[in-house]
């Protein structure tokens, strides 16, 4: 006999004799089970059932003063997760693709992060996820990842000079630099890797090869946390409205890490007038038209973005000019202010879009829809009473009065 029916045989002789057994010796069992009561519990089946149950379409019948609620069956979950009530997501597509810079040792976040992200978004729309990293991808990183979604997934190795510290950096001048922020206990002051991961952000990770077929991107970050159900597609809003940079949280960067930082982009400015776009948004990052920097950027551990723009003139431009200022390793210059300064320079504010209706955490801070009934509709998670937005760290009052949002309360 086949191995496998031989268990299933084991298996129903133990069912059946623990039956018996119980049959017997407790009355309450022998009675519940009986094959008529089982027959009630079938669907279709015999209503004689002295057990109710409630099967299908028809409501169950009135029990006395109790006000059954009947389930819509339109929501009735499996697994936890609502059986889909929207149409499925058959409009236009967009040119995208999520992009993940991660470690090895970043695997269970990340997938953390992509289970929301399939959850409230690409169950429905199946945009492809591009994976980067400057060390091969582990097996088991790639399977774990592959496991949980069914969009195309891609692992690329990044080319080291997209990487590392390059040579001409004067390393004695670096690490000096290093040294004074850990003194300093400024936050990833004494790394390297994060210095690298910060350049990568900032100048390469468009032109990576697996990123040149698409246009625009999502980046996602591990253990971070998607909020709300999201069900119209991002990068088709951003197609369609003419936006080129969107995203969901913005706050003051830290002085420190970026001392000459605006002095470089002044330097840049003075000498390319011409990329400066008519309509910018300088009034947000800039109390006195562009003299000093207010230190207000948006936080690029969230951004849906146009890689053109990246790889367009003015931005590259930028992009070389701070390269060869050296700040990314003498002082700790972080992606987001370098991504933002330019996005407030070189493309109107009407190019730029809040997420507004995106829920979005990264430790610690999280962006809660403004509109209750946005926060309803789309049945966000996070607490809207403890939402970054307004904090007084937050840079969304001057978003607000850039764009003559009028918040209440
Ligand atoms: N491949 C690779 N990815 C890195 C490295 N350092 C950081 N990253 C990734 O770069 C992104 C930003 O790094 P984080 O450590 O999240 O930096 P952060 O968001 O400023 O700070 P916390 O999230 O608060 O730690 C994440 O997607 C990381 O997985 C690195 O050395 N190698
Ligand atoms: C997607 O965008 C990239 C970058 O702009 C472009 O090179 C590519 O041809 C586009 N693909 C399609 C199908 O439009
Ligand atoms: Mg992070």
């Amino acid at each position: 006999m086949h191995t496998g029916t031989r268990y299933i045989l084991l298996v129903l002789g133990i069912v059946v004799a623990l039956h018996t057994l119980l049959s017997f010796t407790h009355e309450e069992y022998g009675r519940a089970t009986s094959l008529g009561n089982l027959a009630g519990h079938l669907p279709f089946g015999s209503s004689s059932s002295p057990i109710s149950i409630y099967h299908g379409s028809e409501p169950p019948e009135s029990h006395g003063d109790i006000d059954y609620v009947l389930p819509d069956t339109s929501t009735i979950g499996v697994g936890g997760y609502d059986i889909d009530p929207w149409q499925s997501a058959a409009g236009p597509r967009a040119n995208a693709s999520f992009v993940i810079l991660a470690r090895n040792s970043d695997l269970d976040q990340v997938i953390r992060s992509v289970r929301e992200v399939e959850e409230r978004f690409n169950r429905r729309f199946n945009y492809p996820y591009v994976f980067l990293n400057e060390v091969e991808f582990t097996n088991e990183f790639k399977q774990r990842i592959m496991v949980i979604t069914g969009a195309k997934v891609e692992f690329g190795l990044i080319p080291k000079e997209h990487w590392f510290q390059p040579d001409w950096i004067d390393e004695k001048k670096a690490s000096a630099a290093r040294d004074k922020m850990v003194k300093e206990n400024i936050i990833y002051g004494g790394s390297l890797p994060y210095r690298n991961m910060c350049r990568f952000n900032s100048g390469f990770f468009f032109k990576h090869p697996l990123l040149q077929k698409y246009r625009y991107y999502w980046r996602i970050e591990p253990d971070v946390h998607f909020h709300c159900d999201l069900p119209y597609d991002p990068f088709v809003y951003m197609q369609e409205h003419k936006k080129r940079y969107a995203f969901t949280i913005t706050m003051y960067e830290f002085e420190k890490t970026i001392p000459t930082l605006w002095w470089s982009v002044q330097k840049f400015v003075k000498k390319h007038p011409e990329y400066l776009a008519k309509g910018n948004a300088m009034d947000f990052q800039s109390e006195d038209g562009g003299h000093t920097y207010n230190k207000c950027h948006f936080w690029s551990n969230f951004e849906i973005a146009d890689m053109d723009f990246w790889r367009g003139e003015a931005y590259q431009a930028f992009f070389d000019h701070l390269e060869n200022e050296g700040g990314f390793y003498y002082e700790r210059w972080g992606d987001a202010p370098v991504h933002s300064i330019a996005a407030n320079l070189f493309l109107s504010k009407d190019e730029i879009h809040f997420f507004d209706d995106i829920g979005y955490e990264h430790n610690p801070y999280t962006h809660c829809p403004r509109d209750k009934k946005v926060w309803k509709e789309r049945r966000c998670s996070c607490n809207p009473s403890r939402s970054f937005d307004y904090d007084g760290y937050s840079c969304l009052r001057k978003w607000d009065k850039l764009v003559g949002y009028e918040h209440s309360g």
